[in-house]
């Protein structure tokens, strides 16, 4: 049994529906733990030492971000703060008249067991800002998140479809690689 420690319930149902296909066990929780300011990296090796540790569990917790390169990858790490405060509208007017819309998502995944040390998993996925929000599925970036490959946003992607290639499907299943040779 791994937990997923998050207190966002989108990411909850996506990693649910990736790890159904492995015979590996999820529960999740949130914690509500303080996460540091730092990279991706850092905030997951710290968020899942802190939780392994006060659980006595394995545990896993994710950090991701959006990185935008007209805006040299803002908001990065300070994505939810901008998600909250700036939103998807902020976002789109900060790149109004730019023409290079080119951004990735990426994910870590911090996985740690109570007595060993913290191991991260980084997923990627690269796409570009839309003009305007599209699609009322997933949450958050996600309908200005443009997947050309798709011709769709992720917001007008089901779960099943984001899961295909999303930054957290790959660093889940970059984690669940390695945890079934464990
Ligand atoms: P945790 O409790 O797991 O930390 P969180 O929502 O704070 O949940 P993050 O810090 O990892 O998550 O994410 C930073 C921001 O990016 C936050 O506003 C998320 O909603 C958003 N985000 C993360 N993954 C996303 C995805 O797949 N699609 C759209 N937005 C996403």
């Amino acid at each position: 049994m791994i937990t997923f420690i998050t207190g966002n319930k989108h990411k909850v149902i996506e990693a649910e529906n990736i790890f159904k296909d492995y015979d590996i066990n999820l529960e999740h929780i949130d914690l509500g733990y303080c996460e540091p300011q730092g990279t991706l990296e850092e905030v997951a090796i710290s968020g899942a030492k802190y939780a392994s540790r006060k659980l006595n569990k394995p545990v896993i917790v994710e950090d991701a971000g959006l990185f935008i390169k007209a805006l040299k990858g803002f908001p990065g790490t300070y994505s939810s703060y901008v998600q909250e405060t700036l939103g998807n509208q902020g976002i789109l007017k900060l790149l109004d008249g730019v023409n290079d819309r080119y951004a990735e998502f990426r994910s870590v995944i911090g996985y740690c067991a109570p007595n060993s040390e913290p191991k991260i998993f980084l997923g990627k996925v690269i796409g570009e800002i839309a003009v305007e929000e599209k699609g009322d599925l997933g949450f958050a970036f996600d309908p200005i998140f443009y997947v050309p490959a798709e011709g769709k946003t992720f917001g007008e992607l089901t779960t099943e479809e984001k899961n295909q290639f999303s930054h957290r499907k790959n660093s889940l299943e970059k984690f669940i690689k390695w945890y079934s040779i464990q």
